[in-house]
């Protein structure tokens, strides 16, 4: 046998797996007799055929006619409605029809109808993850429409390697799928197959570069407009849109103007031409993201204007095309002085934009993080989501894991997310609320992707589930995190006949379903955030960030630790919260354990709500965390072999780098608290 390879060798890489679409997850429909309805021309509708074929030629069953009574009949075009004379105008308003679906099931039989083939296409997949339960359930005339008509992944992706950040900024999955030395890529089929796992959850829209716009990937949306058509065109096929991240400076960098002022008539017709070439390249291009003003981008701050004059502009520009502008409110001071008490890079977001509310135009979204801060594995909801009922917002969410073990660490992220979408502002009303999931309808989710060139697309194979995840809880954000969970595993680890082993569900339930806590546990405590090494944000370094520029502070001293952000002695930012949480935060003896340290500073020896100290409260969490992944190796263990051998010795891989990382932040950060208060732990654990 050779044992070295010579350059003359072809090095055939292995197939990306096939995630959550194995050929076994299209058993049920598969077995069955298919038919395609609708127009033979669109690209999607081909698609939609082709998976038909797919499934049926893997699995036994056929392609058929619609009139020779098949099992499952999709549907493009047709009367979503019932009544003989087509649409009821109640149903289609509230329904949203253009992206939704209708499901029959009629004596065993299905049939998906649908305006559009792309929502058509959102129908097969629903029923490929309804698997055999499709067929089988009482009769039954269902709608089925997403609660976002607004859907996208923002992908980090630089098209040159960035010296500091990588290809991809913040990418825990190999290099990008989009772009390789510098260009890209001649085969973009990869693309194709990412469209198609998107569109199995529902996603409809990808924004193809990174938001810190540097000079090559500024081009873009100019000299390479006929490469990012090629990439949409291998989005396309499975009815996911492109968009692009935008520099505000592009009037000056690529346009030679003197100016990128947004009230500039020359500016306002550089950013109308530079639309309109885009759309007369891309005729179903989605629109632009910006970063503007915030951690070095350029924006409207340097003419005197501010986020709705920049934002105004470009929504200008895309309206004629029916485009929207992702403007982001992530905008903050990362220059700020540590040793000043009176800024609080919480409050930030909100200052800048709340006094803006109904300003914007129709057509821009105001995207905002979940948080305040920025992306941690706790913090309170942002106070902006409340604070804009003029404006379409967005929420923003971070499926890659930057703050959250980096795709190193298990860390299933839908429980996060569905508690910050299920959050209420107001409280409990008599009708139970308004949540976030309710206020951001008009303007949708988005979400950092975490996929890269990587075989197993997140790096770590059970960061997938995060994946999926995001796309669910986009379509219906209402969904129970740990029946997400259940689907995934479903459809991932179906076997060839569609069946998946119990002893598997069980597994990785229980490595999953509670590993965002249980990372919290033994990460940075009580809400404070951060405590990690600054730069790349992985492992512990819990006054890493304490005397830097980025308004990430802790406070820690001899006797306490936390942010005082109260009205009364603090900051002030829990003034920035309608009641009830303005006054529950402010309050040490109502604030939620879980956001302490957020909002108030206290003694080590403060009492939790659990009737613990705070410094117990560290050393408990810490020792339990670790033990608690130390569980969670031993249960994947105990699969031995029931998962492909390649995933296992993946997932081994990054379970033993879990463990030690989280053997590092339990000793730093007991280790750091002992030191501080003098306070041994109570049960007299090893601490050093
Ligand atoms: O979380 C921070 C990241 C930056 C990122 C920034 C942002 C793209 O550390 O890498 O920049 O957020 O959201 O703009």
């Amino acid at each position: 046998m050779p044992d070295e390879t010579t350059s003359s060798e072809i090095v055939v890489e292995p197939a990306p797996c096939p995630a959550w679409l194995p050929d076994g997850a299209l058993a049920a429909v598969g077995r069955r007799r298919v038919a395609v309805a609708g127009p033979p021309d669109d690209e999607v509708l081909v698609t939609v055929r082709r998976e038909a074929e797919r499934a049926t030629s893997a699995h036994g069953g056929a392609v058929v006619d619609p009139d020779d009574s098949p099992d499952i009949l999709l549907e493009a075009s047709s009367v979503l409605d019932s009544s003989s004379n087509g649409r009821n105008e109640d149903q289609v308003s509230t329904l949203d029809v253009g992206s939704g679906f209708r499901l029959v099931r009629d004596g065993g039989r299905v049939t998906v109808a649908a305006a559009t083939a792309t929502a058509l296409l959102h129908g097969w997949f629903h029923v490929v993850r309804l698997g055999e339960a499709a067929f089988a359930g009482p009769d039954a005339d269902e709608r089925h429409a997403p609660a976002f008509a607004l859907r996208v992944l923002d992908h980090w992706d630089n098209v040159d390697v960035h010296p500091v950040m990588g290809q991809v900024e913040r990418g825990y999955s190999g290099g990008s799928i989009f772009y390789d030395a510098g260009r890209v890529r001649e085969d973009l089929s990869r693309v194709t197959t990412y469209a198609r796992l998107l569109a199995a959850t529902g996603i409809d829209r990808v924004c193809i570069n990174n938001v810190n716009v540097h000079a090559r990937e500024a081009r873009l949306l100019t000299d390479d407009l006929p490469e990012v058509a090629r990439v949409a065109g291998a989005l396309r096929p499975y009815g996911v849109r492109t968009h692009l991240a935008v520099s505000f400076a592009a009037p000056m960098t690529l346009g030679g103007l003197p100016t990128s002022d947004p009230l500039d008539d020359g500016v306002r017709a550089w950013w109308r031409a530079a639309a309109d070439r885009v759309w007369a390249t891309i005729p179903d291009f989605g629109g632009f993201v910006v970063k503007a003003d915030s951690e070095g981008q350029p924006g409207p701050f340097a003419y005197g204007r501010d986020h709705a004059d920049g934002a105004n502009l470009l929504a200008e520009a895309v309206a004629p095309h029916g485009g929207v502008v992702h403007w982001r409110a992530f905008v903050y001071d990362h220059t700020q002085d540590w040793r000043d008490r009176s800024t609080d890079r919480a409050r930030a977001a909100y200052d800048h934009f709340a006094p803006l509310d109904g300003r914007f135009a129709e057509n821009v979204v105001v995207q905002v993080k979940h948080g305040p801060m920025d992306f941690q594995t706790r913090e309170p909801v942002s106070p902006v989501l409340a604070a804009m009922p003029g404006s379409r917002l967005a929420l923003e969410l971070q499926v890659t894991q930057e703050y959250t073990g980096q795709q190193r660490h298990a860390c299933y992220l839908a429980p996060w997310w569905s508690e910050n979408l299920g959050f209420r502002p107001w409280g409990h009303g008599d009708d139970d609320g308004v949540a976030v999931r309710d206020l951001v309808a008009p303007g949708g989710i988005a979400a950092v992707s975490n996929v890269g060139d990587d075989r197993f697309w997140t790096g770590h194979p059970l960061a997938q589930a995060n994946l999926y995840a995001f796309g669910r809880l986009a379509w219906d954000p209402t969904l129970d995190p740990a029946a997400i969970l259940d689907e995934w595993i479903g459809l991932t680890f179906a076997g060839p006949e569609g069946a998946v082993e119990p002893r598997v569900r069980e597994v990785l339930h229980a490595v999953l379903d509670d590993s965002w806590r249980t990372y919290e546990s033994y990460t940075a405590p009580l809400g404070v955030g951060f405590m990690v090494r600054p730069g790349h944000h992985y492992g512990p370094d819990v006054d890493g960030y304490e005397y830097t520029p980025w308004g990430t502070y802790h406070f820690a001293d001899r006797d306490g630790i936390g942010v005082d952000r109260t009205r009364a002695t603090g900051t002030g930012f829990t003034g920035q919260y309608p009641a009830p949480w303005r006054d529950v935060y402010e309050d040490v003896a109502t604030c939620p354990d879980e956001l302490l340290l957020f909002f108030h500073h206290v003694p080590y020896t403060h009492v939790l709500h659990s009737g613990v100290t705070v410094v117990q409260h560290v050393y408990d969490t810490h020792f339990a965390g670790v033990d608690r992944v130390r569980e969670a190796i031993a249960a994947w263990e105990s699969l031995d072999g029931r998962v492909p051998s390649d995933v296992d010795a993946r997932v081994r891989e990054r379970l033993a780098e879990q463990l030690r990382s989280a053997v590092e932040w339990r000793d730093q950060l007991n280790t750091y608290f002992f030191r501080k208060s003098g306070i041994p732990d109570a049960h007299g654990r090893t601490i050093f």
